[in-house]
């Protein structure tokens, strides 16, 4: 049996083109090639394009002004009428309201949009183009059609999503991310009666966005194994083991950071840990970024595709529901098979 995969021609539509890494323009790393080289890898899996889906387990998820905000930034950016965005196709933040700025204060909404755009995006990597909102939107309905499967009785659906997600919080975007499409489908998966929904972070960051969205959360818990932050890894503030949650959803988060240049060996047993703590929930979403893979030129972590394969054996044995989502992983060459092959584990 091999799990199906939803995906959508509409995010091919979000292309970079470059980000700005420590003040200075680097080529894009999260490019459109990657659903191409994943579709090739996944030839024999059954095919399924995205169907549209309304925006309510979208805003669930994300703050109406965040959605207004990428929905039109790209339009608003290229009509102007600000001198200083003229020439300028993708929107990028040069001023951060941060806790620093604001001292306390209540800020003014920014009138400029160059203004507004930091209030929104908390980086430059992420920059927002003519075809981001289409293709991050696409993503959204990629994740919710997989959920569909599933709840029509698939075991496990596979979801194409680009860009990835798992960096948004509520209002907040970054990290090559602009929507959670896994915390979406999480949502979906609660409102579609399962009661214990766990995600699942397999990707070499931590998914700062889909903790904080589900921090307070008794019934969707959030666990992650991820290169340290407190090694000097993006996201910086968030993905040490001391974060647990808060409020009714105290204890329901768990971070799992791992050195630079771990391998197979702990990956594997960490993600055996994450699966045990998962045992008892009755959903499951894996964000399934694979840049912890050697080849992979933006982590430091040295999986293999069987240490790919093996994970997936782990969390398809716990015989839940399972969505599984994309997120990072970047090595046009490698990425396809490390996917293959979490998948042909998880099926079993
Ligand atoms: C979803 C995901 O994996 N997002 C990754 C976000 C972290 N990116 C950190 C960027 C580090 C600098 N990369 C330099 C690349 C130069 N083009
Ligand atoms: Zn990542």
């Amino acid at each position: 049996m091999r799990i199906p995969v939803v995906w959508s021609p509409a995010t091919r539509k979000h292309v970079p083109e470059h980000e700005v890494w420590v003040g200075v323009p680097t080529p894009g790393t999260e490019l459109p090639e990657r659903v191409d080289v994943i579709l090739a890898a996944l030839q024999a899996h059954p095919l399924h394009q995205a169907t549209p889906h309304d925006d309510r387990l979208l805003t669930a998820v994300h703050d109406e002004a965040l959605l207004e905000f990428l929905a039109t930034a790209a339009d608003d950016w290229a009509r102007g009428p600000y001198d200083e965005l003229v020439g300028q196709d993708r929107v990028v933040p040069y001023f951060f309201p941060t806790d620093a700025l604001l001292a306390g204060m209540p800020p003014t909404p920014p009138a400029a949009l160059h203004g507004r755009a930091g209030v929104y995006c908390y980086d430059t990597m992420t920059l927002v183009g003519p075809g981001t909102w289409e293709a991050a939107r696409a993503a959204v309905d990629v994740a919710l059609t997989a959920v569909d499967l599933v709840t029509a009785g698939e075991r496990a659906a596979y979801a194409l999503c680009r860009p990835p997600g798992h960096h948004v919080t509520p209002r907040g975007y970054g990290g090559s991310c602009y929507l959670n499409n896994a915390a979406v489908a999480a949502e979906a998966l609660r409102a579609a009666g399962h009661e214990r929904v766990a995600v699942v972070d397999l990707d070499a960051h931590h998914g700062n966005g889909t903790q904080a969205v589900f921090w307070e959360r008794p019934d969707v818990r959030y666990g992650s194994l991820h290169v340290d932050p407190a090694a000097g890894w993006f996201p910086h503030v968030f993905g040490h083991a001391t974060e647990t949650g808060a409020g009714a959803g105290a204890g329901t988060t768990r971070n799992l950071p791992l050195p630079e240049g771990t391998g197979d060996d702990r990956w594997v047993g960490s993600v055996g840990e994450l699966a045990d703590w998962a045992s008892d929930c009755d959903a499951l979403v894996v964000s399934l970024g694979v840049d912890a893979a050697g080849d992979d030129p933006e982590s430091p972590l040295q999986v293999t595709a069987d240490g790919f394969r093996a994970a997936g054996r782990l969390l398809g044995a716990l015989g839940v529901p399972s969505v599984l989502v994309q997120e990072g992983g970047y090595d046009l060459m490698s990425m396809g098979g490390l996917v293959a092959a979490y998948l042909d584990g998880h099926a079993g």
